[in-house]
Formats: C-alpha cells, structure tokens, sequence
C-alpha cells in the first residue's frame, strides 16, 4: 500500500513536470516563421559607366570583385556596354566608395547613375 501510494505519487509528479514542458516546446514546429525576411536593409541601386575593361573577363572579374564586397547585394558588369549595375544596402556601403573601388582596380568611372 504503503509502495504503491509513492509510485503513484512519483507519477504525479512526473506528469506535472513534464506536462508544462511538453506544452511549451512543440517538438518539430518552429514557432517563428522563417520564410518572412525582415528587411532593415536600405536597398540602393547604382549605375556606372566604366572605361578601361579591355575584354570579357575584366568584365567578370570586377563583378566577382563587387560581390565580395560588403552590402553589395547584386552585380552585373557588362563589358560590351561598360557598365555596371550595382545593387547595395545604402547601410552598409555607398556609392561614392562603389566608385572609388572601381578606380582602384584599375577602370575608370565616367558616369555615376542612382537608378
Ligand atoms: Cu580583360
């Protein structure tokens, strides 16, 4: 009698642990929805024309080079056009710096463009 009371008793206890935690972690279901971006980011986008590139692969360089950079989101660099269409978080980088980068690689800017 005596046995069976405290097993009971230990039971009870038990459920009352583990009861509130399984209510409160929903095992498998993410409780915040992950498909929903929360954007602080200030979302620019810069045209340049650029002298300088002698071939196809300047082009592709300079592009691979400008997404390296911090908050640059997007690049396209068209060798045939010279230009450069460059898509950034104004917090975390600008134009002006975009530009100047460009220079120091070698190409010159003709034309700044916020598009
Ligand atoms: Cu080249």
């Amino acid at each position: 009698m005596n046995i069976t009371n405290r097993l009971w008793l230990r039971l009870v206890w038990a459920g009352l642990i583990v009861l509130p935690l399984g209510n409160g972690l929903p095992v498998g279901a993410s409780p915040t929805p992950q498909s929903v971006e929360q954007t602080t980011a200030k979302q620019k986008t810069v045209q340049f024309r650029i002298a300088g590139m002698t071939c196809a692969a300047c082009a592709k360089g300079l592009e691979a080079s400008f997404r390296n950079l911090a908050g640059v989101m997007k690049a396209d660099v068209d060798y045939k056009a010279g230009q450069a269409l460059i898509t950034f978080d104004a917090a975390k980088q600008s134009a002006e710096r975009l530009s100047k980068f460009v220079v120091s690689c070698g190409y010159q800017v003709k034309e700044t463009k916020v598009v």
